[in-house]
């Protein structure tokens, strides 16, 4: 699938810092270690209505990372999917009368516009669900052949995966069964379904039914794949064992990306599939997670066609750490847009404050498990020196610019 296209990122003087991340598997801040090449997938869109800001902020947060590698010197790797056939998708579509197909394809267009509106470095690769089909369907006979996956015999063709064929599992997520079993059947898991050998399964291929689309399966039948193999398959054929991290908003914690860490070590033989999981925080309106399902969303194509400066609301969602749950308000918004207003005068200024310390200041605070509040309220201290006329540095207007634009991705 086309990807969407990049910006240049200003080459900064000297060193970037070695990245630190909270990992949710071991519920700690840990470095994280990439060995030349850094990886990195991230779960994409499932592409049924527009870019909300929540999408935003975990796009932004995954963006930070991989500046922040690049800043340190490693190339990066990064994957990001589309879950373009899944069952929210054809329930809208069938709600509004639409092709799913062509739902999908102007979703993810838009999408791809708001990234770069958004100035979010392209992945490296970016794959829709529907073309990895074939590769999806090889891993789950390969899981079949290998016991570690079951058919039921209802005759629905359904095949769904043994979680005693992984014995780690919760090991990432670090829930009580208890919070497992509700989590699963609020986030698209079948408990109840019966024929299972344990509620926790998560379904691996839905055969075919009629009304649905279904692709060939070889020895599966026909029918499609279920959502964590989906995004184990992808990172796995084009990152490999292991990844160094695994990404996206706190709502995949569990089960999705318990399930996808399960399905890609019972396939690789090794553990843990990545080593970092990374979860950001959800955005919320008017105290509730921004939801397509529940629909209090803000767009970010809307905000674009009302004339707000994409880099303010990037501003306006780096002021909150990217781990806390937090709400999108007008505030937010306006407080954004006065900051870009004032670090803009200050690029602006012919001299201003040490422009050394501040990259320096910036590069360390990002380090720190990404701690934006941290890195603004820093720069915001050296604009006001700037605007104060305190500084006499040369180079320091022309360093605030090129830091900023380079690890946080605002252009001044
Ligand atoms: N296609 C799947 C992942 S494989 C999916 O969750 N799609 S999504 O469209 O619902 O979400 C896309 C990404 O945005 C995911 O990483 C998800 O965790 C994140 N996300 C969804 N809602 C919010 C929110 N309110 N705040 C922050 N991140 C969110
Ligand atoms: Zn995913």
């Amino acid at each position: 699938m086309e990807s969407w296209v990049g910006h240049e990122i200003p080459r900064l003087p000297g060193n970037g810092l070695p990245l630190s991340l909270y990992d949710s598997a071991r519920r700690a801040v840990h470095p994280t270690r990439p060995s030349g090449t850094a990886t990195m997938y991230v779960c994409g869109i499932t592409p049924y209505d527009a870019t909300h800001l929540g999408h935003a902020a975990t796009m932004i947060t995954f963006d930070l990372v991989q500046r922040v590698w690049r800043d340190a010197g490693h190339p990066v790797s990064y994957v990001q999917n589309v879950t373009d056939i899944d069952d929210p998708l054809l329930e809208r579509a069938a709600r509004d009368g639409e092709d799913w197909k062509v739902l999908a394809m102007r979703e993810t267009a838009l999408f791809r516009e708001d990234m770069e509106a958004l100035r979010i470095i392209p992945p490296t690769y970016y794959v829709g669900a529907v073309e990895s089909i074939p590769a999806i369907a090889e891993k789950v006979r390969t899981l079949l052949d290998d016991g570690a996956a079951y058919r039921l015999d209802d005759g629905s063709g359904d095949v769904y995966f043994d979680i005693a064929a992984a014995p780690r599992f919760g090991y990432e997520s670090n829930l009580s069964r208890e919070e497992m079993l509700a989590l699963f059947a609020e986030r698209g898991g079948d408990p109840e379904r019966a024929g299972k050998r344990d509620p926790l399964d998560p379904l691996l291929w839905r055969g075919a039914r009629d009304g649905e689309p279904s692709w060939p399966g070889g020895s599966l039948g026909p029918g499609r794949p279920g959502w964590h193999i989906e995004c184990a398959v992808i990172a796995l054929n084009l990152l490999g064992y292991r990844i160094d991290v695994q990404g996206g908003g706190n709502d995949l914690l569990f089960p999705h990306h318990e399930c996808s860490a399960a399905h890609a070590e019972r396939l690789t033989g090794m553990a843990p599939f990545a080593g970092h999981y990374v979860h950001a925080g959800m955005i919320g309106l008017d105290g509730e997670k921004m939801s397509k399902s529940l629909g209090n969303l803000v767009f970010v194509s809307r905000l674009r066609a009302d004339g707000v400066d994409p880099m303010a609301v990037r501003l306006g969602l780096l002021s909150g750490h990217y781990r806390s749950d937090r709400e999108w308000t007008d505030d937010v918004l306006k407080a954004g847009t006065q900051r870009l207003a004032r670090w803009r005068e200050a690029a602006a200024a012919p001299q201003g404050a040490a422009g050394a310390e501040l990259l320096a200041g910036v590069r360390e605070r990002l380090a720190d498990d990404l701690d934006t509040p941290g890195a603004l309220a820093l720069i915001d201290r050296w604009v006001d020196a700037t605007l104060a006329g305190a500084g006499r540095d040369p180079d320091g207007p022309r360093l605030l610019a090129a830091t900023v634009d380079a690890l946080l991705g605002v252009r001044l």
